[in-house]
């Protein structure tokens, strides 16, 4: 039987002329530069163009929220991504910044509509942030920038098909 909508496999992204926002927590910049190096060449293997790529930087992870869903709200952008590094042994308050900088960053993506993803390490250590940054297609800057792109696809085309009823 044949159903209207996508299919489970991952599909063909062509991310050209789509808009995306990036925050960055400078907390473990030496971690987030490379998760943010992940996701630019994430969005270049999908086709967005340089100047369609706006970046801002906050001081922690704590302040990512209010950033991404200040960028999502002004109309300007399909997706806006995420990163940070939440290292469990630097800080004795990990649950709170790493909780609540999740919990913000789904409700601006509900609140707006628009895809935030999260692309925020939340590890035990260093090793396993280095881990999850590095050069190659093991970097969840790469990961959340695929992951924008096919849900700024998704959204918008849910959208354009199904325009809302007044
Ligand atoms: N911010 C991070 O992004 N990662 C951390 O590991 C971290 N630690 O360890 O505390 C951290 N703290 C700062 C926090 O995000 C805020 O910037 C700060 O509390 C000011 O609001």
């Amino acid at each position: 039987m044949t159903r209207a909508g996508s299919s489970g496999a991952m599909p063909e992204l062509n991310g050209k002329g789509l808009r995306i926002g990036i925050v960055s927590a400078r907390f473990n910049d030496h971690i987030v530069t490379a998760l943010r190096d992940g996701a630019l060449r994430g969005l270049e293997r999908c086709g967005v163009a340089d100047n369609d790529i706006v970046e801002h930087w906050v001081p922690g992870a704590f302040e990512i929220p209010l950033a991404a869903i200040t960028l999502a709200d002004s109309g300007n952008f399909d997706a806006v991504i995420t990163l940070g590094a939440v290292i469990r042994g630097d800080t004795a308050h990990f649950e709170f910044v790493a909780g609540e900088c999740a919990r913000g960053i789904q409700n601006a993506q509900l609140e707006t509509g628009v895809p935030v993803m999260f692309g925020v390490l939340t590890v035990d250590n260093n090793q396993q942030a280095v881990d999850r940054s590095g050069p190659g297609i093991d970097n969840k800057g790469d990961e959340a920038a695929v992951g924008a792109v096919e849900m700024a696809l998704l959204v918008n085309q849910i959208k354009s098909t199904y325009p809302t009823v007044e």
